[in-house]
């Protein structure tokens, strides 16, 4: 499939032959009924003393059945066809390198695993899966990797998922595809694939890179969170260890999987959800905190799951 726009990933030229397919097909279609519609108004239009053929004795129920149910069976297998590649796009697979994005009216707030910030612009690596967390700070913008024939609105209040594993290095667009007010045109950027060395090197070169977990730690104390969510205080609040990707039992009697969006709206919407045993005392975060340092205080409560700590 050449003659498409640029394709960095295996994944890109699979959904190019779906949309080479399914275009073809419903051309075939349209081409017939168009056909047949012409031919009709033909044959039958005014003026014309079209004989009354008698009902044809070869009418043939076999025939009846066999092209419904062929039709019918050629179109499901496009729908499963379709469905197999969104079901891929769910799951991404383990140990996929983490990026975070937010999105802002009207520009892209990328950072990276290791702390390193960038505006309008996203570095990754090829040959590993990379996974996109994405979160907006006002209103619905849409992430849209053309290269990789990827798109996924990114929400206001919650988080949304893209994940790829690229293998062709290079320089590729990045667009915002929701119309999101009177720059929303210019809300592009760079996406910038490059060989692991060279995105290691990349970000090793950049300034202020931190550990974003570390960064979380620091703001865990100076937002006061430790003042409550320690061992040494006096309120009773749950230890944060091994929260991370586990299952949290709620007063109301609800379970839930303790993962990105549960952790941020801990912080902003601490009433939404009670974790049994405790009083609803933590003060809701809101208009205090940015996205930005809810992703580090995020990724420290996650390593508070993934690392030992004494
Ligand atoms: C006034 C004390 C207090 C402060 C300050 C506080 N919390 Fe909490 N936090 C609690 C209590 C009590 C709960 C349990 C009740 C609930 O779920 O709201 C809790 C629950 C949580 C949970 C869910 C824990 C679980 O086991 O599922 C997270 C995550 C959390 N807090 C993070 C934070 C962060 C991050 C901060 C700082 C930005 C913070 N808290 C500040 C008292 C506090
Ligand atoms: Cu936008």
């Amino acid at each position: 499939m050449e003659g498409f726009a640029p394709k960095a990933s295996s994944y890109a030229s699979q959904w190019d032959w779906f949309f080479f397919v399914l275009v073809t097909v419903s051309s075939i279609v349209v081409a017939t009924v168009f056909v047949a519609i012409v031919h009709f108004s033909i044959r039958y239009r005014r003026g014309v003393n079209a004989r009354r053929e008698p009902v044809s004795e070869t009418f043939s129920n076999r025939l009846e059945f066999s092209w419904t149910a062929g039709t019918a069976l050629a179109f499901l297998a496009i729908f499963w066809w379709a469905a197999a590649f969104q079901l891929r796009d769910f799951v991404p697979p383990e140990g996929a390198l983490q990026i975070h994005v937010i999105g802002k009216q009207w520009m892209w707030k990328i950072q990276q695993p290791n702390g390193v910030r960038e505006i309008d612009e996203i570095h990754a690596p090829i040959g590993r899966p990379v996974q996109l967390i994405m979160t907006s700070e006002d209103v619905i913008h849409s992430m849209f990797l053309p290269a990789l024939r990827l798109k996924q609105d990114v929400l206001p209040g919650r988080y949304t998922y893209l994940w790829f594993n690229a293998d062709k290095p290079g320089v590729y667009h990045l667009f915002c595809a929701e119309f999101c007010g009177t720059s929303h045109s210019r809300m592009t950027g760079r996406f910038v694939l490059m060989t692991p060395t060279e995105y290691s090197r990349w970000s090793a070169a950049q300034p202020e890179a931190d550990n974003l977990a570390r960064q979380g730690q620091a703001l865990f104390s100076s937002l006061g969170c430790s003042g409550c969510h320690s061992k040494s205080s006096s309120v009773p609040a749950p230890d944060l260890h091994g929260v991370f990707g586990n299952p949290v039992q709620l007063s109301d009697g609800r379970s839930i999987i303790a993962d990105e969006a549960y952790i941020h709206d801990s912080i902003v919407l601490p009433e939404k959800d009670i974790v049994a045993g405790f009083a609803p005392i933590m003060p809701s975060f809101a208009g205090q905190v940015s996205e930005e340092q809810i992703i580090k205080l995020v990724a420290y409560i996650r390593s508070l799951s993934t690392e030992r700590h004494p």
